[in-house]
């Protein structure tokens, strides 16, 4: 065949293929309280992910990813509204039985890809209100699968104690048997998955793990140089590689956006049972780097560059956005949402940088391009509990958050501060209710 054929049949494969209209599928993939260094390809020494590694090296790493909040309610109320977790109302963390959830009204990703005739299931954690008007059943999927809320939580039903696994709006195993939930929402995912393999799909796979307290089914125990935490690590591990598996045998690999990322930076207290966030600074419940900064990997074959690095400012907020112009869908206009739209970033494109002139870390630090102010008090969970006072680091040079640079560049340090009380101001002027159960 000729070069000039080719080149005419290239292009109209192209075209067909850019006209045949179909809209990506999107998969999130987001684990509980893993940190930023507990990925082969992040720097782990110990734990063991060649299923991530190889998601990476046919995708794209994210360096500077942020979530929305350093603790589990706050984080997945940000992703799934596209908005900071104070403007929705839902900064910290929820109880069972709470009569506070994300407000109905909110418009999460699921309801955003439903205009567009979208599958939708969310398996896992949920944590934005156990109430049956906050479960994902009402908030846009048609299906739930998964303990709705910390694994560390408790219910009481007939004298026994331990997290409920809920399907849809039923609990249907209490206590629940969490040493085989990983694979169960897994065979779950998988299925779903299947089912839908003909029309686009949402899938929202929220694990459970590796919050503590650990668990890990049979074939996983032990196998981690890292101990039980590596196992559940190595065993979440293998869960990406079946859903990935999945979708290459299904043939849907070029129209499938997948995502991976964490909630929050890991629980250090929890010593061997807790993660690493090294060289970042500190964990969950703070605001330094190794509490809102966490590993992330995008996989689209064609679609993003194989082994490449995004180094820009991105969130999990952005992820509403980004897949709302994917599909074609529109981003509510009612309202404000804080997320932006990285396509370009995904794309690879040298040029392409962050949408993100300042990202906001919970209301109490900014980060403008390498530098980072911390309003003062920020909070600690390693070393002598001590108030800290105001922070300036520069993130290219000391990603440790280890040298407080505030006396030397005053200028800085004044622009960052008036940032951050503007957008406070913004926020508290512009935040929206959670939802409320009155009884
Ligand atoms: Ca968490």
């Amino acid at each position: 065949m000729s070069l000039r054929l080719n080149c005419i049949l290239l292009l109209i494969f192209t075209t067909l293929s850019l006209f045949a209209g179909k809209s990506p599928n999107f998969i999130i993939i987001f684990t509980d309280d893993q940190g930023y260094q507990d990925v082969g390809c992040f720097g782990s020494p110990s734990i063991k992910t060649p299923n991530l590694d190889r998601m990476a090296s046919e995708g794209m790493k994210f360096t500077d990813f942020y979530v929305g909040a350093p603790v589990c309610s706050g984080s997945r109320a940000s992703l799934m509204t596209g908005c900071y977790c104070h403007r929705v109302g839902i900064p910290g963390v929820l109880f069972p039985n709470s009569k506070i959830g994300l407000h109905p009204k909110e418009i999460t990703i699921a309801e955003v890809l439903k205009q567009k005739g979208y599958a939708t299931a969310c398996i896992g954690k949920w944590h934005l209100g156990d109430r049956k008007p906050f479960l994902p059943t009402r908030q846009g999927f048609d299906y739930y699968f998964g303990i709705p809320y910390s694994n560390d939580m408790s219910i009481s039903i007939n004298g026994a104690k331990g997290p409920p696994l809920m399907r849809n709006e039923k609990i249907i195993e209490h206590p629940v048997d969490q040493d085989t939930i990983t694979k169960r929402y897994t065979e779950e995912a998988i299925r779903f998955i299947v089912r839908n393999k003909n029309r686009p799909f949402f899938l929202y796979l929220a694990h459970t793990m590796p919050h503590v307290p650990l668990h890990v089914s049979e074939n996983f125990r032990g196998v981690s140089a890292r101990g039980l935490y590596g196992d559940v690590i190595e065993e979440i591990d293998w869960s990406v590689g079946q859903i990935l598996t999945t979708i290459r045998a299904l043939g849907l690999e070029r129209n499938t956006l997948v995502v991976f990322t964490s909630d929050n930076g890991p629980w250090l207290a929890k010593g061997e049972y807790g993660g690493s966030a090294f060289p970042l600074r500190d964990g969950k419940f703070t605001w330094f780097e190794g509490g809102m900064r966490l590993p992330c990997i995008m996989w689209w074959p064609g679609k993003i560059p194989a082994r490449s690095v995004c180094r820009e400012i991105a969130a999990t907020i952005d992820l509403l956005p980004t897949f709302a112009h994917l599909a074609g869908a529109k981003v509510p206009q009612d309202r404000i949402i804080d997320g932006k739209n990285i396509w370009s970033l995904l794309q690879g494109k040298k040029e392409a940088k962050s949408p993100h002139d300042a990202y906001y870390y919970y209301m109490q630090a900014v980060r403008v391009g390498r530098w980072k102010l911390h309003l003062p008090g920020s909070r600690t969970t390693v070393g002598p509990k001590r108030k800290l006072p105001l922070l300036l680091f520069d993130l290219e040079r000391d990603i440790g958050e280890k040298h407080n640079v505030a006396d030397k560049y005053p200028k800085v340090v004044k622009k960052l501060k008036a940032l951050l009380e503007q957008h406070r101001k913004e926020i508290r002027r512009n935040k929206r209710p959670p939802g409320r159960i009155l009884k």
